[in-house]
């Protein structure tokens, strides 16, 4: 995807991010609009456009993506009183950037899921 994908030039170190796991496929960093005390993105390093997509196309490194977000709940502190993961998709779903990316946010009680 390249120039015109904000995560990938993230991944590509030409826009600065807060990182705080890397794994060869994978990258967590923060959240520069942070929705709760810890609020931090996990993504993919090769570009797919959604969850839906990466899945489909890809169920392997899907799973390495919840491997990422699981260890960086752990070394946040989260694992204890738990957390959200969550991925936005499409239009309706919310979804702004469209490189596939899991929230995971936590750190308080975030209540009920509100649409
Ligand atoms: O969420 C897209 C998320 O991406 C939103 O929570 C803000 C975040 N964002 C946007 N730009 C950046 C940079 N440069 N660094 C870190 N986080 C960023 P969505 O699910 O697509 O609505």
């Amino acid at each position: 995807m390249g120039t015109d994908c904000l995560f990938c030039r993230i991944v590509a170190g030409e826009i600065p991010a807060t990182v705080v796991r890397e794994t060869d496929r994978t990258l967590a960093f923060r959240d520069v609009d942070p929705k709760a005390p810890v609020h931090l993105l996990v993504i993919p390093k090769e570009h797919y456009a959604d969850v839906a997509t990466l899945a489909l196309d890809d169920p392997g490194l899907a799973g390495e993506l919840l491997a990422t977000a699981a260890m960086v709940a752990e070394e946040e502190g989260l694992d204890a009183d738990g957390f959200r993961l969550m991925f936005n998709t499409g239009a309706h779903g919310g979804q702004e950037v469209f490189h596939v990316h899991a929230h995971l946010l936590g750190g308080a009680p975030l209540g009920p899921m509100v649409c």
